[in-house]
Order: structure tokens, then C-alpha cells, then sequence
């Protein structure tokens, strides 16, 4: 039985990849940050009907020493370093600790393989921010990088100590530069689950209008049930490398929102206030990834529409809300 090492087990993207691994057969094991609020955590494991299928165990990418400590307990064949400061607009307010954690605590983690088993392979979550203000209109693996947040500097230097760290010491460590995945388990932070959350809200009476910031900016969406295939796809490969994982379309988040209000049956032009709140220092306008590589080495294409994904979305927080207001 294949042992996997999950860090951001708890989040969106650990949550499936869990799912995942557990249906090949895999023991899971995940890094769990202590926190006073016990029984929350875990609460997207909970929604997928897995939590006590993983062993959790306590760490921080901050503390070398507890990674360390779990590497040599857990001796995994694979690692995925999803842990991160991951909301880009938080990261102006916490650049520092952004930095401690999206970019040193890759080092962190490289470094408690390499001490501690340094023939596991190694996956790290790096991220289309990276191209930030872009210098091509598709991006791909060589495409130049820009990064317009301090997430997204702290995401770059991740991407290349994992490329040196692959190339000094022979680590099969790989790279997937994903580009924004979505689900019902997306944290409400997030533009898309803010949107099918404030959606369901005004469906249900709860609330009358959805407060957004820049709905000019374009992105390409897909589903983190797909993504995450791709990331383990990349660890089955003989040679580690660096893969671009996106659909290959652009949307506006404002043809976005159309989407959802539209399933819900409401009139956007009723309830969508543009809230200059919700700008952003510097924004990254428009990201387009070409795939090209993940599907012809990788075999992997993305299996869910946009507008599919966004009806899930809104299904599921219309649910939830019934669920907690009943
Ligand atoms: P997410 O839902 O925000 O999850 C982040 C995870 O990191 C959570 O489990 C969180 O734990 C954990 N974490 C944060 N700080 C930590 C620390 N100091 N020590 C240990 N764990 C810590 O993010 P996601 O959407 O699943 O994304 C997964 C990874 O892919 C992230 O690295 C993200 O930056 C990257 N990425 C995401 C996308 C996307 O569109 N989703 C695209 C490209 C790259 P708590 O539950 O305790 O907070
Ligand atoms: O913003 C605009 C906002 O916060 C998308 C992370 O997973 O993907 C994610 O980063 C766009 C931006 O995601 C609101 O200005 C407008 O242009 O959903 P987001 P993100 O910043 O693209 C990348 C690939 C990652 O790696 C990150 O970890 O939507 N926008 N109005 C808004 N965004 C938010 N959050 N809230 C608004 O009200």
C-alpha cells in the first residue's frame, strides 16, 4: 500500500485529493495545524465522507522540526505541498507571513525529505498568479513570469527551489502550475464561492445584494476534482517535471456571476454593487493557460465545464443554507 503526505489536508484541494488517493488505495496521511476551534478542521474531509478514513497529524510549514518529526514517523512514498497563505488579497495585509509560509515553508518541507527520505516524490502547488501581468496571451510552462502579489512572489520562489532543489540534489520533486480551481468546498473568500454563496443567499431572502470588486478581471476556471487528478498523475511519471494544468478558456468574473444568478433565476442587474472595498493593490487582469503538455505527457483533460461547476455551486450552498437556517 502507497503512503501519501498531504500539508493543506484540510483545504479545498486536500479535501479531493484525499478522496482521490483513498479510491487508489492509498494510506493518507495529512499535516493539521493545532488550533483552538477543535472539530472545525476538518470539516471538508467531513463533507466528502472521509475524515476518519486520513490520519491527521499535528505540524506548521513553519516548524522544520515538525515536519521533519512526521516525515521520519510517516516514511512516505509521496509528498503534496499544498500548504499555504493562499488568498492573494490577504497577502498585502500579511505579506511576511505569506512569504514564511508560501514560499519558506517549501524549503521546510524539501529540506525534512531530503533528511528524512529523500527518494519520495515530491509535489509542489505552484500557481498561474505567477505570470501575474502576463507576456503572453496563452501562458505555458515557458512563458516568463511577472507575479503582481506578494502570494504570488512567495509562490515563484516555491516553483524554483523546487526546480533546484530537483536539479541539485536529483529529488523527484515536480511542479504543477495550476490555474484556479474551484468546488462547493472553495473557501467563501473566493470570488466564485462568494458569488454562489451570495447568489443562494438572495435566492433564500437572506441577503439583497453581492458587494464585488473587479469583475473585468478574467480567469480560467476548472474544477479541483479535476486538478488534483492531474497533480497525482504527475508523481506516477519517471521524471519529475513542471506542468501548466488549466482549461484553455477565459471568463470574466462578471459573465461568471451571470452564470449563477441566471441558475438561481435572479436579475444580476438587481443585486450585483461594485465595491471599489474589493480592489486590489495591483490585479492581475487576464490569465489564459494552454494545457498542451498535461494533456499530451500527462494524459489529463478537465472533465468539467465552467457552467456546470457554478451550478454545483450554487446547488450546494442553496443546501447548506436550507440546511443551517432551518
Ligand atoms: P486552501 O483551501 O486555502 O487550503 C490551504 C491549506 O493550507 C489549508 O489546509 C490550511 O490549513 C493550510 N495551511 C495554511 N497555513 C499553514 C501552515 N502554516 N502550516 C500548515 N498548513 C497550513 O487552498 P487550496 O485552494 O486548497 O489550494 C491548495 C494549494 O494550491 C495552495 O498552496 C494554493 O496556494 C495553491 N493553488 C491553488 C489554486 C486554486 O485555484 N485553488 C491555484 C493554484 C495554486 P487550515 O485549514 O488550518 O487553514
Ligand atoms: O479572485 C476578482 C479579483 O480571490 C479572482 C487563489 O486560489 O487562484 C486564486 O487567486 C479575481 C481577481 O482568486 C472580488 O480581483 C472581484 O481578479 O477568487 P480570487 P485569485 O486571486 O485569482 C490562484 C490561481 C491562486 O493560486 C490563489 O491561491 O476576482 N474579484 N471581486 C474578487 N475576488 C474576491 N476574492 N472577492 C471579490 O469580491
Amino acid at each position: 500500500m502507497k503512503r501519501a503526505l498531504i500539508t493543506g489536508i484540510t483545504g479545498q484541494d486536500g479535501a479531493y485529493l484525499s478522496q482521490l488517493l483513498l479510491g487508489k488505495g492509498y494510506e493518507v496521511f495529512g499535516v493539521i495545524r493545532r488550533s483552538s476551534h477543535r472539530g472545525v478542521e476538518d470539516h471538508r474531509l467531513r463533507w466528502l465522507g472521509i475524515a476518519d478514513r486520513v490520519t491527521l497529524l499535528d505540524g506548521d510549514l513553519a516548524d522544520l522540526s515538525s515536519l521533519v518529526r512526521i516525515v521520519k514517523e510517516v516514511q512516505p512514498d509521496e509528498v503534496y505541498n499544498l500548504a499555504a497563505q493562499s488568498f492573494v488579497a490577504s497577502s498585502w495585509r500579511q505579506p511576511i507571513l505569506t512569504a514564511n509560509i508560501t514560499a519558506i515553508g517549501v524549503t521546510h518541507m524539501l529540506e525534512a525529505l531530503r533528511a528524512e527520505k529523500p527518494d519520495a516524490r515530491f509535489y509542489q502547488a505552484s500557481s498561474s498568479e505567477m505570470y501575474g501581468l502576463i507576456q503572453e496571451e496563452m501562458q505555458s510552462e515557458t512563458t516568463p513570469f511577472y507575479p503582481r502579489s506578494p502570494y504570488a512572489v512567495a509562490k515563484l520562489y516555491g516553483h524554483w527551489i523546487t526546480v533546484n532543489y530537483r536539479e541539485s540534489f536529483g529529488m523527484h520533486a515536480s511542479s504543477g502550475i495550476l490555474f484556479n480551481h474551484e468546488s462547493p468546498l472553495r473557501g467563501v473568500e473566493f470570488v466564485t464561492r462568494k458569488v454562489t454563496d451570495g447568489v443562494a443567499r438572495i435566492k433564500l431572502g437572506l441577503a439583497t445584494e453581492l458587494r464585488l470588486g473587479n469583475v473585468d478581471a478574467k480567469r480560467d476556471w476548472g474544477h479541483a476534482r479535476d486538478y488534483v487528478k492531474a497533480m497525482w498523475l504527475m508523481l506516477q511519471q519517471e521524471t519529475p517535471d513542471d506542468y501548466v494544468v488549466a482549461t484553455g478558456r477565459t471568463t470574466t468574473v462578471r459573465d461568471m456571476c451571470r452564470i449563477a444568478f441566471e441558475h438561481a433565476g435572479l436579475d444580476i442587474e438587481r443585486h450585483l454593487v461594485i465595491d471599489p472595498a474589493f480592489y486590489r493593490p495591483a490585479e492581475v487582469d487576464v490569465l489564459l493557460g494552454n494545457p498542451a503538455k498535461a494533456h499530451r505527457a500527462l494524459g489529463w483533460q478537465p472533465e468539467t465545464s465552467l457552467e456546470q461547476m457554478i451550478v454545483e455551486m450554487v446547488e450546494a450552498d442553496l443546501a447548506r443554507l436550507r440546511e443551517t437556517t432551518r
